[in-house]
């Protein structure tokens, strides 16, 4: 049986985030042996040269994984929408929503909290019945990793589905096909990347993509997950997001 790692990095600047840093860059990846230095070189180059400043903390974890515990899932179907400016950025998610169970005043007042989220390095888990934020740490929010992409699987699934292929786009729709397959009603997330301007929503199997979701230039950005705290257990949901190995696509 092939043997696989997790690694995780996550860099901050003015400290740890433990000390207060402020969080730069995060990644997460699930490689075999031989592909450990190449993607912590990736890594750390992404951490020292990013466009929200240059780390001078970074943390990176490499932990071997059971193979017994891998799952599989398949990718969300992705969409395309369009959202003229930020100005109409609420809108387009009540519309986009408006099947679902999710109180509008709820949506909105956690769309605004993620484009001026400057903190958090995770993301936030919201219950949709009471509003609350059920999450523990709340700087800290919840990390999802130990998802990676199968690769065959994403050579022919990215030129098929995705055309010119995106780096960031790929890594994004994967870490959106665990949170969804682990019980997520729907998850919205903005780049804190100040030259980033899209973000997406997901919502029943599908990855819709939202341009101009904040301001350019806007260094703030986050990630909401909505979950309803009646029908999941909250501790078994958060374990399962940042410690069950998952690919997405292909079959073991
Ligand atoms: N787990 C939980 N939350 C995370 C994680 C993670 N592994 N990584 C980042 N976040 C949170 C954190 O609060 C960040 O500030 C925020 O999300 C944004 O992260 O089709 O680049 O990595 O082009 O800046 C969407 C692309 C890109 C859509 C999203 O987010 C498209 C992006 P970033
Ligand atoms: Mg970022």
């Amino acid at each position: 049986m092939k043997k696989w790692y997790s690694v995780r990095m996550r860099s901050s600047k003015g400290g740890s985030h433990e000390n207060g840093g402020q969080h730069i860059s995060g990644a997460e990846r699930l490689v075999t042996p031989v592909e450990l230095e190449t993607t912590t070189t990736e890594m750390i180059r992404r951490a020292t040269m990013h466009t929200r400043g240059e780390a001078d903390f970074i943390s990176l974890k490499i932990e071997s994984i059971q193979p017994s515990e891998i799952q599989y899932i398949l990718p969300l179907c992705v969409k395309e929408i369009i959202n003229e400016s930020h100005h109409t950025t609420k809108k387009v998610l009540q519309e986009q929503l408006v099947s679902s169970p999710i109180p509008q005043e709820l949506l909105f007042s956690l769309y605004d909290w993620i484009i001026q989220d400057n903190v958090t390095r995770g993301a936030a888990v919201i219950d949709i019945n009471s509003g609350k934020r059920m999450d523990p740490m709340i700087d800290r929010g919840v990390r999802v990793s130990h998802f990676d992409w199968d690769k065959e699987f994403k050579d022919k699934w990215s030129t098929e589905k995705l055309g010119v292929y995106n780096e960031r786009r790929a890594e994004a729709i994967a870490l959106a096909s665990k949170v969804a397959a682990a019980g997520t009603i729907c998850e919205i997330c903005c780049s804190d990347d100040p030259e980033y301007t899209t973000g997406y929503l997901t919502y029943q199997h599908n990855f819709i993509r939202i341009p101009n979701m904040k301001q350019k230039n806007s260094p703030y950005g986050g990630r909401v997950f909505f979950v309803d705290a009646k029908k999941l257990d909250i501790d078994e949901y958060i374990h399962y997001l940042e410690t069950t190995p998952v690919f997405i696509g292909g079959i073991s």
